[in-house]
């Protein structure tokens, strides 16, 4: 009998007490282009800053490094659009460079690679497709220095401990003078992080309910969504952004032949955004065992390009 990860995952998830699911399963194609919106709401800053930083501080970045030449890996890559702009600056500062480029999907690294390449038709490309684990392991053989860039606030979605977990997990696959690049939210007036995560047109409200519709499509689920509420907290001293899907009645729900039951205003947890202060993740750069870190903010000090070395 072969096990289904996604079935087992959401069904303990909705057996827990409070129920929980996982943000990583938002991310189906509907789910995808949902998260694409996200990108472009007025409310949702993160992209906006992260681009300023890496178009307009590229060349402060390459400054701290001290090497001729890096492997350029980059965790979850995407369409590589924004790092396009780091990639850039690299190439005119004539650093000798590789992209390496990591995606669980061989499909984004394919309009990735047709990106960066009509940017910079001279830039040595090598993309990966798989899970972290497979494609890190991959490139440990390189005996370039290199950078590791894990942008997006991507760390935020790792919940309490999981964040450093992580970072120590990469720290694995690094050697002494690498680099790792993480792309960070950071702590802010509340009502500018609540607003990101809560908009007024209701597609994050869509982003969370896509899960709950993706159980029905996959899972013989009989979701009604119309019977759930998104809601978004911020909590300022924390500074974890949480998102719930709220039962406007006590109801039973059937997933995979399982009964669910919902009493009225019962709560489903199904995601966490951590924003950082500067002091934080020098804190956990400490306890990940990097050597030193620099911090680069765009003009508001919204967010943070942060690079650890080993
Ligand atoms: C992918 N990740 C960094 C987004 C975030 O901001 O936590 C996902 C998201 N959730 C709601 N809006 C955007």
């Amino acid at each position: 009998m072969t096990t289904n990860t996604f079935e087992n995952d959401i069904i303990e998830g909705l057996q827990l007490s409070p129920k929980k699911l996982y943000s990583k399963y938002f991310y189906d194609d509907r789910g995808s282009a949902i998260f694409q919106q996200i990108m472009r709401m007025p409310e949702y800053y993160l992209p906006e800053c992260e681009t300023e930083i890496l178009q307009h501080r590229a060349t402060d970045i390459i400054g701290i490094l001290p090497q001729a030449g890096y492997d350029i890996v980059e965790l979850g890559a995407g369409d590589g659009s924004k790092t396009a702009f780091f990639l850039e600056a690299l190439v005119r500062k004539k650093k000798n460079i590789t992209y390496i480029p990591l995606d669980i999907s061989p499909e984004i690294l394919a309009v990735n690679k047709n990106i960066v390449q009509q940017k910079l038709p001279d830039l040595c490309i090598k993309p990966i497709a798989g899970d972290y684990f497979e494609t890190l392991e991959k490139i440990t053989s390189r005996k370039v220095p290199k950078i590791i860039l894990f942008l997006g606030s991507n760390i935020g979605n790792f919940e309490g401990e999981k964040a450093l977990d992580f970072i120590r997990f990469v720290k694995n696959f690094m050697r002494k003078g690498d680099y790792f690049m993480l792309g960070v939210d950071l702590k802010k007036h509340p009502r500018t992080i609540l607003a990101a995560y809560d908009d007024p047109a209701g597609i994050t409200r869509s982003f969370n309910l896509n899960l709950l519709e993706r159980i029905n499509r996959e899972l013989s689920g009989n979701f009604d969504t119309a019977l759930f509420d998104h809601y978004a907290s911020y909590d300022p001293i924390s500074g974890a952004t949480k998102s719930f899907l709220i039962s406007k009645i006590q109801q039973q729900v059937s997933v995979a032949d399982q009964i669910i039951n919902f009493s009225a205003n019962e709560a489903i947890h199904m995601e966490v955004s951590q924003k950082y202060s500067l002091e934080d993740l020098d804190q956990i750069r400490m306890q990940a065992g990097f050597k030193s870190d620099h911090h680069f903010t765009d003009t508001k000090s919204y967010f943070s390009i942060s690079l650890f070395e080993l």
